[in-house]
């Protein structure tokens, strides 16, 4: 019988694929002794990349911590779907900051540890990209530089999901959002310079940055164990498909995130004091147009007439990043 090679893509999840690892090698999620720590019954809307996302990093951070870990959080969906004054989804010490000020409280948490002598407990803020990379950017900028000592995650959905769908600086180019309508000649948000966290964190020269997706759930909780090994400002950008935002059907999170990967929108990789040191490359690349037509919010580039040259724009920002970071696997 001819041979066939078999490509797992989701190594490390309750199913087949995390019995085919050591037991050492499974996820943090697969074990019973996992902590929880964000619980069920909160209100994410069915599919949210956020909620997995988070449940899947604050879990991971546990671990690493042996449970002695301190959340801040900014406002945002995360915030809002797991606490509902006075209920709480949360299984840790966990504050809710302002909108734009997360990082700034985890700083101060991490001081007043360290004035305490408590080098044992350890600290995590995590906002969306609302929260970090516009309104909080310059308090994120501030815990880098003086390179307090906290893991900062964002969780990229890509725009103001929480108060209805805005724009926001992380929003990708051509995508309708509540104040970006599919109109005119540029339909959708603008073609901008874009505002690219991780490279702007890594030009803090910070230990530790890394880029993830709720496709690889290993791979996350591998980023977030490394980063609870160093000290110093870390910063962990997870891309999280938000079924409400983007128009797309619950059951397509994964399937988008894998996509986002795989059409080089969004690279994968990992970098320690400014110097990248591992890419998660493109085992099978994909067209840009594989990954935009599931989302409502790229419609109108899919109408009558189909406006093929803003696809061929958003496809022409996918080979940039090919060809920047090397995401191409060479046989
Ligand atoms: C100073 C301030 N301005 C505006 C708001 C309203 N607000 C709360 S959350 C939010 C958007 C959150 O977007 P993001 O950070 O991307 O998180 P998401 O909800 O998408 O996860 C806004 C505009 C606020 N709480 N405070
Ligand atoms: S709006 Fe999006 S980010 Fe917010 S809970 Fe729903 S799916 Fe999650
Ligand atoms: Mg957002």
């Amino acid at each position: 019988m001819p041979e066939e090679r078999i490509k797992l893509y989701q190594l490390g999840t309750f199913a087949v694929g995390n019995r085919l690892l050591d037991p050492d090698e499974r996820t943090v999620q697969s074990r019973s002794e996992r902590s929880n720590t964000l619980t069920s019954g909160h209100r994410a809307c069915q599919g949210c990349g956020e909620a997995l996302g988070a449940r899947y990093v604050l879990d991971a951070a546990m671990r690493a911590t042996e449970g002695r870990l301190i959340a801040a959080n900014a406002t945002g969906c995360l915030e809002v779907f797991s606490t509902p004054y006075p209920e709480s989804s949360w299984q840790l010490p966990w504050l809710h900051s302002l909108f734009g000020n997360a990082p700034a409280v985890a700083s101060g948490i991490a001081a007043a540890l360290k004035a305490q002598g408590r080098s044992d407990i350890r600290v995590v803020a995590q906002g969306g990209d609302g929260g970090t990379l516009d309104i909080g950017f310059a308090c994120l900028s501030g815990m880098f530089e003086r390179n307090d000592d906290v893991l900062y995650v964002c969780y990229d959905n890509e725009a103001y999901m929480n108060t209805g769908v805005q724009r926001s600086s992380a929003t990708p180019p051509a995508a309708r959002t509540a104040n970006t309508k599919p109109v005119g000649d540029e339909p959708g948000n603008v073609f901008g310079q874009g505002k690219n966290a991780p490279l702007i964190a890594m030009a803090h020269g910070i230990p530790y940055v890394a880029t993830a997706t709720v496709a690889n759930l290993h791979d996350l909780e591998h980023k977030v164990e490394r980063a609870m090994e160093l000290h110093g400002a870390r910063y962990i950008h997870v891309l999280v498909p938000c079924p409400l935002g983007w128009g797309s059907a619950s059951k397509e999170t994964i399937r988008l995130a894998r996509l986002a990967h795989e059409t080089g929108l969004f690279p994968v990789i990992e970098a320690e004091h400014g110097e990248v040191v591992a890419v998660t490359k493109i085992r099978r690349p994909v067209p840009v147009e594989e990954y935009l037509r599931p989302q409502k919010r790229f419609a109108h580039l899919f109408g009558d007439p189909p406006r093929t040259d803003v696809v061929a724009r958003v496809q022409a920002v996918a080979d940039r990043n090919i060809r920047r970071f090397g995401l191409l696997e060479v046989d």
